[in-house]
């Protein structure tokens, strides 16, 4: 059956799928902003420097067990002390963009707001006045998880409504330091990752899994208040002066019904509800998904009539990561009400004779181009066709430390996954979806949470045992052709 449903939608794709084998530049606007996306946890390194104060995943990090090499991001691909060596690769590369995230708790060591960290202020004022000197345009999010160790030790995080006060004060010092330079602001990266496996898996930062809790509800509720009180400061303090806009950064995985039974179908749709429609739909639609709010009861915190307020329309654009997509049918739950089994829906990734793509290194990543394309649609159509920023898509390989050099960096895979993807994009706009801008994940190789550096996601290969010197990948070429508005035929530069 999954097999199937594969060759159906395959041939559904590859009948419109006429512009893939020419896929260039010109099927995006003019405008179309291209970059490059990275984090600070997994890029910056010099955690014990400038002032910075300890994280949450510096000790989940230093925890035994954790990570899977045992490392940690004390000293990361040191983009603290490489970041103009880094800006120079994104111009080489040809990206207008690059979308990097602020540590916290370099702006505020202990996350209280009340000292702010100079050096800190410095570090980012380099960084963003060389991206502009070399006519990069700067992409700013505030948190990617990585929370400042002592508000979760002194009031459990996320759990707290405190945190949006604290977080409010960190946004608005932010746009107060870097506004007239930032143009592009993102509050909150992936809030779903936080609260499933912050707060419910236990596999990331803080690492709390507490079976059966509102845990996660909790820490996404939160993280959509303090989202929408810095969007709040953000639009009444420093919009009009500043002109830029303000969004929020979602993940979803596109969930594609395995057959056409009711009961798939509608499975299908509450795989997305519990991904995307958890923190689009009280932005869009006033409140947390009916499927949600049906299924978790008490569990699922409730708005009041000033949080719907606040929260409405607060975006500016929608910022969209996307990786991979799953079959989905309906299971019968019986009896288990945590994040998974309430949801009541198998997901189907392989099968005895096949996959739904490619695997990529992660055990979670499969090459599936034609999901980002439906999931564009999906997005446009519940929420009445926004502004959308592609701001994460790519693929890892697997660190491996016997390969020569050359073989890591004829990254063929990677090549066809970006120009799938792409395709993919440039058919969504086709179809009407306002897609303005799209960032690869990711510009280097980089400390991949609880994978440590085993995997690799980056464009440009990071020499770890060579004193962290890059080396551009053939996908790093691949675009670098695309981008000039060539034909990266093999990927390879000739
Ligand atoms: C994103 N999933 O996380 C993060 O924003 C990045 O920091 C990270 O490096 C990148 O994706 C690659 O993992 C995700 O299981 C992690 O679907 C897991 C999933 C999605 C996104």
């Amino acid at each position: 059956m999954e097999e199937d449903r594969k060759r159906s939608v395959e041939e559904e794709w590859n009948s419109m799928n006429s512009t893939n084998h020419q896929l260039s530049r010109a099927h995006f606007p003019p405008k179309f902003l291209f970059g490059v996306a990275t984090s600070a946890y997994q890029v910056e390194g010099a955690a014990n420097l400038g002032g910075r104060g300890p994280c949450i995943w510096d000790k989940f990090a230093s925890t035994e067990g954790k990570i899977k090499d045992g490392k940690d991001g004390v000293v990361a691909v040191d983009q603290y002390h490489r970041y103009k060596e880094d800006v120079d690769l994104i111009v080489k590369m040809g990206f207008s963009a690059y979308r990097f995230s602020i540590s916290w708790s370099r702006i505020y060591p202990d996350g209280l707001g009340i000292q702010v960290n100079n050096d800190g202020i410095m570090y980012y004022n380099n960084l963003i006045n060389y991206l502009l000197e070399r006519g990069i345009e700067p992409c700013v999010t505030l948190y990617h998880w990585d929370l400042p160790l002592h508000l979760d030790e002194s009031m459990e995080g996320w759990l707290s409504d405190s945190i949006v006060n604290y977080f409010a004060i960190y946004a608005e010092t932010c746009f107060a330091n870097f506004g007239d330079r930032v143009k592009k602001w993102i509050t909150l990266n992936e809030p779903l990752q936080t609260a499933v496996n912050g707060y419910f898996t236990g596999v990331f930062a803080p690492g709390r899994c507490e079976h059966l809790s509102p845990e996660p509800y909790l820490a996404a509720h939160h993280q959509l208040l303090a989202h929408a009180e810095a969007v709040s400061i953000y639009r009444r303090k420093f919009k009009d002066l500043q002109g830029g806009e303000i969004g929020l950064v979602v993940d979803c995985e596109w969930a594609e019904a395995l057959t056409d039974n009711i009961e798939d179908i509608t499975a299908a749709a509450r795989r997305i509800d519990f991904q995307l429609g958890w923190y689009l739909d009280p932005i869009f639609l006033g409140d947390y998904p009916k499927s949600m709010k049906e299924r978790l009861g008490d569990l699922l915190p409730v708005f009041s009539d000033k949080d719907k307020d606040i929260l409405r329309n607060s975006v500016d654009f929608v910022g969209l990561n996307h990786y991979t997509s799953r079959f989905v049918s309906h299971k019968t739950n019986e009896g288990d009400n945590h994040y998974y089994a309430i949801q009541e829906v198998t997901r189907i990734a392989e099968w005895e004779n096949g996959a739904i793509g490619e695997k990529a290194a992660s055990s979670w990543l499969y090459v599936v181009p034609w999901g980002l394309k439906k999931l564009l649609n999906y997005v446009a159509q519940r929420y009445n066709n926004p502004p959308i920023h592609v701001t994460e898509n790519g693929m890892d390989d697997e660190d491996n430390d016997t390969s020569p050099l050359h073989e890591m960096l004829d990254d063929k895979l990677r090549v066809a996954y970006f120009k799938g993807y792409l395709a993919s994009v440039s058919m969504a706009i086709k179809d009407g979806v306002d897609v303005r801008g799209y960032f690869a994940w990711s510009l280097v190789d980089n400390f991949e949470w609880q994978q440590g550096y085993t995997k690799r996601f980056g464009l440009v290969y990071v020499d770890y045992k060579n004193g962290l010197a890059r080396h551009l990948k053939s996908s790093a070429y691949w675009f670098m052709k695309f981008l000039k508005g060539e034909d990266g035929k093999n990927g390879k530069e000739d």
